[in-house]
């Protein structure tokens, strides 16, 4: 049985619960559980804090772990990062006062920062020969400049209103974060293979996010430039009609430029668009 770390409550934990049921392993969702056993699949999912995970992973308390990738740095644990699951997308910067000039990186020489990340902005100071005092603080890191508790902040970033509401400005992104499944060095043979077995799901669930399938008619002569605007994956799958003039195209698209190919392609002449979901893709 192979055990696998979740974040119990909090930015993760519902992308986490989605990319296994996606994956088809059914794992009750009780969030009052430590444990829950996966009713269809050789997996059990244990529920922990974020900060908890990189340490249950490396001491063995858990084989596989889901956590952003800016823990796995600031914990320093002794894992690997062996898939990046494209959600918890942010990142880590420094932010000043917007009523400050900034003059660069040495700016923050003698300034003081806070931080609930003290190990990767550290880091990050002393490969840049900035000398700093880091401030860790645990929660509300935003607020720390207004109440005179330090100069400026070193927090996560994700659309940047935080900052904003906060009057503060985003000066130097130091790391891009993301969740990721992280795993022991050493495991068993008979759990990898389960592992390998789960990578290839995550795969093609992550693969299929954000695309959709289509469907387009369109008369022969439009085909060549119908598959200018609709790249297929491989080669495009062209069906013929009961008409014979016409034929469908089917393929994949991002779904941000949907509307735009729709518009396109009815430019051209295309009819009868269909737009369906797209659950996996195994390419
Ligand atoms: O209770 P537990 O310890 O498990 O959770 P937590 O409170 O420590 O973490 P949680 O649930 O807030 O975040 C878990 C992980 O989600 C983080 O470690 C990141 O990898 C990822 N993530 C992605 C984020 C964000 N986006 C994010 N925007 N984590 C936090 N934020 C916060 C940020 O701290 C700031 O307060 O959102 C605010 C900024 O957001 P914007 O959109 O205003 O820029
Ligand atoms: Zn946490």
């Amino acid at each position: 049985m192979l055990r696998i770390a979740l974040q119990s409550k909090g930015r993760l934990n519902e992308e986490s619960l989605g990319i296994l049921r996606d994956s088809g392993i059914k794992v009750e969702e009780s969030k009052r559980k430590l444990l829950s056993k996966a009713l269809n699949y050789p997996v059990e999912v244990i529920y922990l804090r974020d900060d908890d995970i990189p340490h249950a992973v490396a001491s063995g308390i858990a084989d596989l772990g889901i956590v952003g990738h800016n823990e796995v740095m600031e914990k320093g644990e002794n894992v690997k990062e062996i898939f990046k699951l494209g959600f918890g997308k942010c990142r880590l910067s420094l932010a000043i006062p917007k009523t400050e000039n900034y003059t660069g990186l040495s700016y923050f020489n003698g300034k003081k920062v806070a931080t609930s990340y003290p190990a990767i902005l550290k880091r990050f100071f002393d490969s840049n020969g900035i000398d700093a005092v880091i401030e860790e603080i645990a929660g509300s890191v935003e607020i720390a400049p207004s109440i005179g508790l330090t100069d400026s902040i070193f927090d996560i970033v994700s659309s940047g209103s935080t900052l904003v509401s906060n009057g503060l400005i985003e000066v130097e992104k130091v790391l891009d974060s993301e969740a990721v499944v992280v795993a022991a060095p050493d495991m068993e043979a008979e759990k990898e293979a389960v592992v390998a077995d789960l990578l290839f799901r995550f795969e093609s669930v992550k693969r299929s996010r954000g695309k959709k399938y289509i469907l387009v008619n369109i008369p022969n002569d439009k085909i060549e430039e119908a598959l200018k605007i609709i790249p297929s994956m491989k080669s495009p799958t062209l069906l013929p009609l009961a008409d014979k003039n016409w034929s469908a195209i089917h393929t994949v698209v991002d779904e941000d430029q949907i509307w735009d190919k729709c518009y396109q392609l009815k430019k051209i002449g295309a009819e009868d668009i269909l737009i369906l979901s797209l659950e996996k893709m195994i390419l």
